[in-house]
């Protein structure tokens, strides 16, 4: 009986759809580095319109997204504050360190928020000793907060001490479509707080892959600089691009269902004796935490993995599942009964 991998490590694993492949094959492409692909320049556009910014730089990842708005908006030796579960800190391989010279000063706070009041407490004095606090990173959706989104209000406090405070904002929003599809802002309502954005294409919204960083104009025109510099200036990346646009018009609205999907998980593993659920479920992820009586989170994926279903252990007793494009909700019915009887528990009968 061999039935279809679920995989639910990660949204990153979406294939493009027959549709967007079309869209790719059709894309109208011209040499990027020289500045004629037009359809790159059409998504550009349409991100910083959606934005609110006056321009915005597509690049190959989320990572090169983060990394060239810290690099274009800090100087080596300053320091950026950004929670301590942020992206940058734990994935993306000491770059700001290795690419921008950067320190980071990481704060504290549930899921990965936090509050104007550690900000403040964060910057550094303006003396001749101190680094110079440059550069806020908030992350939103955050990932290792377990997909939670930040409140409008919240971001927007934070964000205004920390520019009181002379720092310039990013803001992370790899999954700003899953917050926006959460809360119903637009993508604009906590871009405006930020001085750029960083958005990514390949991830909830199943294009091949993609990001975009968007900001004003000189602050981008400094990003593409760096973009070259880091060797993520392409060429016909029209292809890209035109999957990009697709994901636009027609993956946003469905995230909602990834975020039910989520749910749908969390409440049905919640129950399973030895598991829990330690963040809140607002979008597509769903952490579970596993009684170390029952084996570690490594031990628990290895398990699935032999019954088909992958997630990702993100600590010693902790596992990530990730809703997204391909998995529907009969499959995430197959994954948790397949998770119960990888915990021993009773057979659980499809609601
Ligand atoms: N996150 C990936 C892994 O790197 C953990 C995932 O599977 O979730 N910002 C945030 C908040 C992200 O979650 C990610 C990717 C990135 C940036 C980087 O994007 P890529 O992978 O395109 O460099």
């Amino acid at each position: 009986m061999s039935a279809a991998i679920i995989d639910l490590r990660s949204d990153t694993v979406t294939r493009p759809t027959p549709a967007m492949r079309r869209a790719m094959a059709e894309a109208v492409v011209g040499d990027d580095v020289l500045g004629d692909d037009p359809t790159v320049i059409a998504l550009q556009e349409r991100v910083a319109q959606i934005m609110g910014k006056e321009a915005a730089c597509f690049v190959p990842t989320g990572t090169m997204a983060n990394q060239t708005a810290i690099r274009a908006q800090t100087e080596p030796g300053d320091e950026l504050i950004a929670h301590e579960d942020s992206h940058i800190i734990h994935y993306e391989t000491g770059s700001p360190a290795a690419l921008s010279g950067v320190m980071i000063r990481p704060l504290r706070g549930h899921a990965g928020l936090f509050e104007s009041r550690d900000v403040e407490d964060a910057v550094r004095p303006n003396n001749v000793h101190s680094p110079h606090s440059s550069l806020l990173v908030i992350e939103n959706t955050h990932n290792r907060g377990g997909g939670a989104v930040w409140p409008l209000e919240r971001f927007e406090r934070v964000a205004r001490t920390a520019r009181q405070r002379g720092l310039r904002v990013h803001l992370d929003g790899a999954r700003i479509w899953n917050a926006c599809a959460a809360t119903g802002h637009a993508p604009a309502d906590y871009a405006r707080h930020a001085d750029t954005v960083s958005c990514c294409f390949s991830k909830g919204l199943g294009a091949p892959a993609g990001s975009a960083v968007a900001g004003d104009r000189a602050t981008i025109a400094r990003v593409a600089r760096f973009r070259k510099m880091f060797g993520g200036t392409m060429r016909q990346s029209g292809v890209l691009a035109a999957a990009a646009l697709h994901a636009l018009d027609h993956h946003r609205e469905r995230l909602v269902e990834d975020h039910a999907s989520a749910r749908r998980l969390a409440d049905a593993l919640g129950n399973l004796p030895g598991l829990s659920i330690p963040l809140p479920v607002e979008t597509n992820m769903c952490f579970v935490d596993i009684d170390p009586r029952l084996g570690s989170a490594a031990d628990l994926c290895q398990k699935l993995k032999a019954s088909g279903v992958l997630a990702l252990p993100t600590g010693a007793q902790r596992v990530r599942f990730v809703c997204h494009l391909d998995v529907g909700a009969a499959m995430i019915d197959q994954a948790v009964a397949t998770v119960a009887r990888a915990v021993g528990a009773a057979p659980l009968v499809a609601a």
